[in-house]
C-alpha cells in the first residue's frame, strides 16, 4: 500500500444474490475486513467496499425457482448478506446494489463514454453462453457436448446469435501485456500473474458486452431490446463506489484501488484481463494489486452456492458457541481467525469442521485462552491480583516481541493473514513454555517475589502485544484481553508501530478471570457434522474398540426402604450449574480448594475438598453442579457458600459437569 494522502481502497467481488452467503465469500470479506484493520491500524483513511451483483441471469433464474418476485427476492438475498457481514464484525464502509441508481447511471456513464471513443462497436454475436458461470464461449471453446468447458462447471452451454454491441478488448492486449511486465505487483499470487500472461498470448478477442433483454438486467442506453452483459456492468462497481463519476474530488482521493480481492475463477478473464482493458479504455488508472486467493474445497471441488455443500458462517460460528461454551461474540471473532489460519492463502484448502474445531481447541483455548487464564489466575494468587509495576525484559524477550509485529505486520501488508498469525502465536507458545521453565508457583514457594513479579509482568506484557497483533482479526477477543489484563484501552486505536515496544502494561488491579476460550470437550470434538456422517457409513468392524480398561469396584451399600425420600424432599434442593472463574489451594490444606463460581448475574465462594483430584488451574473454566441453597459454612476463615456435586470413586472425588456447555446458573433437577 502506498503511504501517501490518498484513502487507501479494498474491495471485495459483488456477490450473486442467487443464494445465501457462505464460508467462501466469508474467506474474501473477512480478509478485506482484516487489512482494512490493519490499515486503520497504520492511521490511513480507508474504504471498505463490498456488495451484490443483482442483474445476472442466473439471479432471475432463482427468483423464478424460488416462485417469487425478483426484486422481494433480490432484496432479501441483499439484506442477508448485509446481516451476515454484520454478524461477522465486518465493517465494511460501503454496500453497492447493481440494482442502485448510482451504479445504473455510472454503467450508462461508461457504456456512453466507450461507444463515443469508439472502444465499445456494433456486431454480430454468434457463439455460447453460459449462465451459470455468465460468460460467453466461441466455437473453438466449446466440445461436442456443448455444455461449459469450465471444469468446475460443465453445464449445457445456450446457443446465443444475435445483434450486440462488442468491447474491442483485443485492441489492449499489447499494452496490458506490457503493462504487466512493467508492474510485478500488479496482478497477484505471482504464479496466477503468468496465467494471465498465458490467456493474453493465446490472443484477446473482442469480447460481446450485450444480450437480448429478457426484462432483467441494465438497458443498453437507447435501445431498449438489449441488456448490458452483467460481468461489464458488475465490474463498474468499483469505480461507483469510489464516488464516479458524481464526485470527482472523492474519487481523486480513492481512486485507484489498492486492493480488488476474489476467488481464483473470476480473476483471469474478469478482473485481471476485462477490467484493466476497461479502464485502459476509460483512461483511467489501474489499481494497484488484483489478488486471487484460492477455494474453501469439498472433496478437493470448490465449494459453494450453486451445490449448497459449505455452511453458513453463521451456523458455523453458533456451533463453535454450542460446542466450546465461547460466547456468541467470541466464537464469531473464533471463525474469523479459522477461516484464515486453517488456509495456505492464495492456493486452495479441504474445508473440514473437525480441522477448524480441532484448532480452535490449539490454538485459542490450549495456547491463547489458557495464556491469559494461568496468567491472571496466578496474578491473583501470588500478586494479590494486581499487573506488576512493569520490569524489565528477560533477556532479548523485548526484541522477540517487536520482532513479532514488525513480522506480522508485513505479513498483513502483503495479505498473507496466516503468517501473521503464526508469528502472534509462535509468542503465545514461547510464554507458555516461558512459565513452565520459570515455574512462578515455585518462585512463590521460595519467597522470590521479585522473580514472581518479573516472570508475570513478562506473561501480560506478551498478552498485551499478542492482543494488539490479532486485533485485526479478532477485534472482539482482542478487546477482552485487553480489559482481562487491566487495561483501560480500545486496542483498535493503538497505533500498530507502538505496540511492540517493552512495558506498557502499567500496574494495574486485574478484574476476576472469565474464561475467553473455553476448549471444547474431547467427547463433544468426536461428534462434529462429518463424523456423524462418517459414523452412519462405518461399518462396524472399523470401529476402535471400547477401552477394556476396568476401573476400580465401588462398593454400594444396601439401601434400607425407610431411607428414601419423596420428591417434594428433592425439590428442596437447589442444584445449579456454575462457572468456576478463580480457583486456588486454600493455604495449609491438602484437600481444600477455594472456588470462586459464577451462577448467573451472581458470584460466589465455595470450598471443596477435591484438591487431591484437581489442581487450582485446571479447574478455572471449567462448569460445575452445586448445590445452592446449601446453609453457608465458614471453614478455615472463608465462608463457603454452597457444595459442589463430585463422584466419590472409592474416596477420590470426581466432579460432575453437565454433558454439554449450558448457560451458568441453569437450574438441574
Ligand atoms: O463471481 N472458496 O459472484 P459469486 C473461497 N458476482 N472463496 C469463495 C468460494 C470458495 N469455495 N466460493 C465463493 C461472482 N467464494 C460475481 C463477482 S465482481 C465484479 C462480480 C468467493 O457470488 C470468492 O471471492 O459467485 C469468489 O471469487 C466469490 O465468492 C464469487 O462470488
Amino acid at each position: 500500500m502506498s503511504l501517501d494522502k490518498k484513502t487507501a481502497f479494498i474491495t471485495t467481488p459483488i456477490y450473486y444474490v442467487n443464494s445465501s452467503p457462505h464460508i467462501g465469500s466469508a474467506l474474501t470479506t473477512v480478509t478485506c475486513d482484516i487489512i482494512t484493520r490493519y490499515w486503520k491500524r497504520l492511521g490511513k483513511p480507508t474504504l471498505f467496499l463490498t456488495g451484490t451483483d443483482e442483474n445476472a441471469t442466473k439471479v432471475i433464474e432463482a427468483a423464478t425457482r424460488a416462485g417469487e418476485d425478483p426484486k422481494r427476492f433480490v432484496d432479501g438475498l441483499a439484506a442477508e448478506f448485509q446481516r451476515t457481514w454484520r454478524l461477522l464484525h465486518i465493517e465494511y464502509d460501503d454496500f453497492i446494489r447493481t440494482t442502485e441508481p448510482r451504479h445504473i447511471a455510472a454503467v450508462h456513464e461508461v457504456f456512453n463514454r466507450l461507444r463515443s471513443s469508439g472502444d465499445v462497436v456494433k456486431g454480430l454475436y454468434e457463439g455460447w453462453y453460459c449462465v451459470a458461470d455468465e460468460t460467453f464461449f466461441r466455437d473453438s471453446d466449446v466440445a461436442e457436448d456443448h455444455c461449459c468447458p469450465n471444469p468446475e462447471c460443465g453445464k449445457p452451454l445456450r446457443r446465443i446469435q444475435e445483434e450486440s454491441w462488442f468491447f474491442r478488448l483485443s485492441a489492449y492486449a499489447d499494452r496490458l501485456k506490457q503493462y504487466i511486465l512493467d508492474h510485478p505487483n500488479f496482478l497477484q499470487p505471482e504464479f496466477r500473474r503468468n496465467e494471465v500472461l498465458a490467456f493474453i498470448d493465446q490472443g484477446l478477442r473482442d469480447m460481446s458486452i450485450t444480450r437480448s433483454s429478457t426484462g432483467w438486467g441494465i438497458q443498453v442506453p437507447d435501445e431498449p431490446d438489449k441488456v448490458i452483459y452483467v460481468w461489464f456492468d458488475a465490474l463498474v462497481n468499483y469505480l461507483v463506489g469510489a464516488g464516479w463519476p458524481d464526485h470527482p474530488e472523492r474519487f481523486a482521493e480513492i481512486w485507484p484501488a489498492d486492493i480488488h480481492l476474489m476467488g481464483k475463477e473470476i480473476f483471469v478473464r474478469f478482473h485481471a484481463t476485462l477490467w484493466p482493458a476497461m479502464l485502459m479504455a476509460l483512461g483511467m488508472e489501474l489499481p494497484d494489486i488484483i489478488y486471487a486467493h484460492g477455494w474453501w474445497t469439498i472433496g478437493g471441488e470448490k465449494g459453494g452456492k450453486s451445490k449448497g455443500n459449505l455452511p453458513h458462517p453463521g451456523d458455523l460460528a453458533a456451533r463453535i458457541a454450542e460446542l466450546s461454551g465461547a460466547d456468541y461474540e467470541i466464537s464469531v471473532d473464533a471463525l474469523r481467525y479459522l477461516l484464515i489460519r486453517e488456509m495456505q492463502f492464495g492456493l486452495d484448502a479441504e474445508y473440514s469442521e473437525t480441522a477448524f474445531l480441532q484448532r480452535f481447541n490449539s490454538d485459542l483455548a490450549n495456547d491463547l485462552g489458557n495464556l491469559l487464564n494461568r496468567s491472571v489466575s496466578m496474578a491473583g494468587r501470588y500478586l494479590n491480583g494486581m499487573v506488576p509495576p512493569p520490569q524489565p525484559a528477560p533477556d532479548g524477550y523485548d526484541h522477540l516481541l517487536n520482532n513479532a509485529v514488525t513480522e506480522a505486520g508485513d505479513a498483513l501488508g502483503a495479505i498473507q493473514m496466516n503468517t501473521a498469525m503464526e508469528a502472534a502465536f509462535r509468542l503465545v507458545s514461547r510464554c507458555n513454555k516461558y512459565i513452565d521453565e520459570r515455574q512462578p508457583w515455585r518462585q512463590a514457594r521460595e519467597g522470590d517475589d521479585q522473580a514472581v513479579r518479573e516472570t508475570l509482568y513478562t506473561c501480560f506484557e506478551t498478552l498485551r502485544v499478542v492482543a494488539m497483533m490479532v486485533q485485526p482479526v479478532m477485534p472482539v477477543a482482542a478487546q477482552r484481553i485487553i480489559s482481562s489484563i487491566g487495561l483501560d484501552l480500545n486496542p483498535a486505536e493503538v497505533p500498530w508501530q507502538s505496540v511492540g515496544k517493552w512495558g506498557q502494561c502499567p500496574e494495574k488491579p486485574l478484574p476476576s478471570p472469565i474464561p475467553l476460550f473455553p476448549r471444547i470437550p474431547a467427547n463433544l470434538l468426536n461428534r462434529t457434522t462429518e463424523n456423524i456422517q462418517e459414523s452412519q457409513t462405518t461399518n462396524m468392524s472399523d470401529m476402535p474398540e471400547p477401552s477394556t480398561q476396568p476401573l476400580p469396584a465401588v462398593s454400594v451399600a444396601p439401601f434400607p426402604s425407610n431411607s428414601t425420600i419423596t420428591i417434594e424432599d428433592f425439590a428442596k434442593l437447589e442444584l445449579r450449574v456454575a462457572d468456576v472463574i478463580d480457583c486456588k489451594p486454600v493455604p495449609n490444606t491438602s484437600k481444600l480448594l477455594h472456588l470462586r463460581v459464577k451462577l448467573g448475574e451472581e458470584e460466589r465462594d465455595i470450598l471443596s475438598g477435591i484438591a487431591e483430584t484437581y489442581t487450582a488451574d485446571e479447574l478455572i473454566g471449567k462448569q460445575v453442579i452445586i448445590i445452592a441453597n446449601l446453609q453457608p459454612r465458614k471453614m478455615r476463615g472463608i465462608e463457603s457458600q454452597g457444595m459442589i456435586l463430585a463422584a466419590d470413586m472409592n474416596g477420590q472425588a470426581i466432579i460432575l459437569v453437565p454433558e454439554t456447555r449450558v448457560p451458568s446458573g441453569s437450574p438441574v433437577r
